[in-house]
């Protein structure tokens, strides 16, 4: 489940993750999330953050208002794993019931 992506599997993956984009800068993916209000944006960081520990892969993220931006990356491999797939899936997921 760790084992680095090659940039023709993280553009396979991310045809099926809604709204989710390869970082310019660093060897990531990247997506902000909009809610209706700080309480759902903070309700999708709390329901994120149980599912992240859970899985041993945490994201690298930030919230103003409705908004949370969201980094993933596997920093054990420098790169991108299934872990950020999985993860960025399961965000989706959340963020859906919202
Ligand atoms: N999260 C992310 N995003 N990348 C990692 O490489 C990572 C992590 N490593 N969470 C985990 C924790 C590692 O440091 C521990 C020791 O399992």
């Amino acid at each position: 489940m760790r084992e680095k992506l090659d940039s023709n599997q993280i553009n396979a993956a991310l045809g099926s993750l809604q709204g989710w984009t390869l970082s310019e800068n660093r060897p990531a993916i990247e997506k902000t999330f909009t809610f209706k209000d700080f309480n759902a944006a903070f309700g999708f960081m709390t329901r994120a953050a149980l599912i992240a520990e859970k899985m041993d892969h945490h994201p690298e993220w930030s919230n103003v208002y409705r908004t949370v931006d969201v980094v993933l990356t596997t920093h054990d491999r420098d790169g991108v794993t299934n872990l950020d797939i999985e993860l960025a899936d399961k965000m989706n997921a959340i963020a859906a019931e919202l």
